[in-house]
């Protein structure tokens, strides 16, 4: 019996998430799922895409646990934005496909061309729950070290593109950016890598461009 409801919440959820992608993809909006640890730079990449290709529409739904401070950093830009919370019902440590559902109902999609799911911060579970986003982007931080792909695997098997952030960063520290990629091929060799800074701009251009092609050829 208890196995039966399990399976049925499963299910729901994975319906759900089929149902988004699809839905998503025939009205144009190219869905973008980003995960990483806490501070890894996820909000800043949204706030310098968004200035970047203002001929976009952008919107994004945020995933904390508690507090509106992201979705209040996007709604200061003018974009549109949903807040989650998963603190009021249980504190769960990442996003699932029938609450972004939900988000999109109540904030509608309408002329959106790109919608941003920032996920909640850790490498661990939001990586667990397919939302249906079209591209999963896992954000690694050159701060956190070249053993995190391998010691949190699944974050980036089941996502098509790593952003290594704070590039900036780089001359302060030890990591070797080479070995960071190789452990990242490693565990995930068909993985597009973009190496950037959101704070200088440097190789924000490719990550842009992707955007750009992942839209046009939806
Ligand atoms: N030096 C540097 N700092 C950054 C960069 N991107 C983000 N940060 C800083 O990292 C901290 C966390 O960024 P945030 O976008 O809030 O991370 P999130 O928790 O993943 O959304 C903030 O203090 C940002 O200013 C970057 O490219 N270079
Ligand atoms: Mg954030």
């Amino acid at each position: 019996m208890e196995i039966k409801v399990m399976k049925k919440i499963l299910e729901h959820t994975e319906k759900a998430a089929e149902e988004l992608k699809m839905n998503l993809k025939e009205k144009g909006v190219l869905y973008i799922n980003l995960m990483s640890s806490p501070g890894s730079g996820k909000t800043t990449i949204i706030e310098r895409t968004v200035r970047e290709l203002p001929e976009y529409k952008i919107a994004v739904i945020e995933g904390d646990i508690q507090t509106t401070l992201d979705a209040e950093r996007m709604a200061a830009l003018g974009v549109k934005t949903y807040q989650i919370n998963t603190g009021p019902f249980g504190g769960d440590c990442h996003l699932e496909a029938p609450w972004i559902a939900t988000a999109i109902h109540e904030m509608g999609i309408e002329d959106t061309d790109i919608l941003f799911v920032e996920n909640i911060g850790n490498l661990v579970c939001p990586a667990e729950f397919d939302v249906g986003a079209h591209y999963n982007v896992v954000v690694l931080s050159v701060t956190e070290g070249e053993d995190k792909p391998l010691k949190y695997p699944l974050a980036f098997k089941v996502s098509q593109v790593t952003i290594i952030s704070k590039t900036d960063l780089l001359p302060h520290l030890d990591i070797s950016l080479e070995k960071l990629e190789e452990n990242i091929k490693n565990v995930n060799p068909e993985m597009k890598i973009f190496p950037l800074s959101s704070k200088t701009g440097e190789g924000f251009e490719k990550w842009l461009e992707f955007l750009q092609q992942s839209r046009k050829f939806l």
